[in-house]
């Protein structure tokens, strides 16, 4: 009877342990976006479940700027359609004014994001580097209540890895866990300075400790970017990436890893066009066209920010090898 019991043991729960491992096992990540309380922290938080992407675990890719065949045949793949939001009066007129693709996937530590942009005119390279009248400071580096990070061809980049964790609107961002709001410039950046592309603290006007935070990621390579310019092509491509530890933070000083279970963190993107002066008759941006939504023309007060959600899983993209 001794033997038999480990034996009973063994039959009644092996089955029960591969029925619950081929569950796990073959969930797709995208089903944590189905569950009701997810759902509720969603209309909670402005974030929107149809905008949804999912980064895989692949393969480190080269840290380059360049983008090579294969490289990112593991990632999840997306495109400018006309889904994605215009804030600026002028629209993309055809893909030689603008167009772009890009991928996302994680490798354990970062998370990588790569771009291919296609911009017939590089702003401060090919142009003049002309400013708005209003703001002759447009290009003051390294000040958090003067300067326009944002102005020229760029990458802004809206991570809420505590999305789930608060459930709440975000209006102005902290530049941690609570919220991310960061800018990607073609020739600006905080580490290189007028000419160098990289990346720089939001502003102006944003907190002192959006700022510090925002300035604290670039130093100390929580993000980081890569750029390779084809002038000829009028495209370059961007390899970006944050690192996990101390940058996707889904519940206070917790951090996203690959053994948090699947995780949708909010996520947001918008790429930014400027071209000639006779391009933006309001001095501002040519384009701003955003994957998720941006605030709009009647919230200029609250200024909640739009939300889709990126999927953060463990699990590999079987569907996207070669
Ligand atoms: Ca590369
Ligand atoms: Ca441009």
């Amino acid at each position: 009877m001794v033997f038999f019991i480990p034996m009973l043991y063994r039959l009644l729960l092996c089955p029960l342990c591969l029925a619950f491992c081929l569950t796990a096992c073959t969930t797709r990540p995208e089903q944590a976006l189905d569950e009701d309380w997810v759902k509720e922290a969603a209309i909670k938080a402005n974030a929107v479940l149809s905008r949804r992407m999912i980064s895989w675990k692949g393969e480190t890719p080269n840290f380059d700027g360049q983008i090579e065949k294969g490289e990112y045949a593991d990632a999840s793949h997306f495109m400018w359609t006309e889904e994605w939001v215009e804030a600026m009066i002028q629209e993309i007129a055809s893909q030689e004014d603008l167009f772009f693709e890009g991928w996302v996937k994680h490798d354990g530590e970062h998370l990588y994001l790569a771009f291919d942009i296609r911009d017939d005119i590089f702003y401060g390279i090919e142009t003049e580097r002309w400013v708005s009248p209003e703001n002759p400071l447009t290009h003051v580096i390294g000040e958090r209540e003067r300067g326009y990070p944002w102005f020229g061809d760029m990458i802004e980049i809206l991570i809420y890895g505590r999305l789930l964790d608060l459930k709440v609107p975000i209006d102005d961002v902290t530049g941690d866990g609570r919220g991310i709001q960061i800018i990607y410039n073609l020739t600006k950046s905080l580490e290189g300075g007028v000419g160098v592309p990289g990346m720089l603290p939001h502003g102006p006007n944003r907190t002192v400790e959006n700022w510090e935070n925002n300035k604290r990621w670039i130093l100390e390579d929580i993000i980081e970017t890569k750029t390779k310019r084809y002038d000829e092509a009028n495209r370059y491509t961007v390899e970006l990436r944050v690192r996990l530890n101390g940058g996707i933070e889904i519940s206070e000083g917790v951090y996203w890893s690959m053994e948090t279970e699947d995780t949708p963190i909010g996520f947001n993107l918008s790429i930014g066009d400027v071209d000639t002066q006779d391009k933006s008759p309001d001095n501002s941006l040519h384009h701003e066209t955003w994957w998720a939504g941006k605030w709009t023309s009647d919230d200029r007060n609250t200024r909640k920010k739009f939300w889709g959600f990126l999927v953060m899983t463990s699990k590999e993209n079987g569907a996207g090898r070669e």
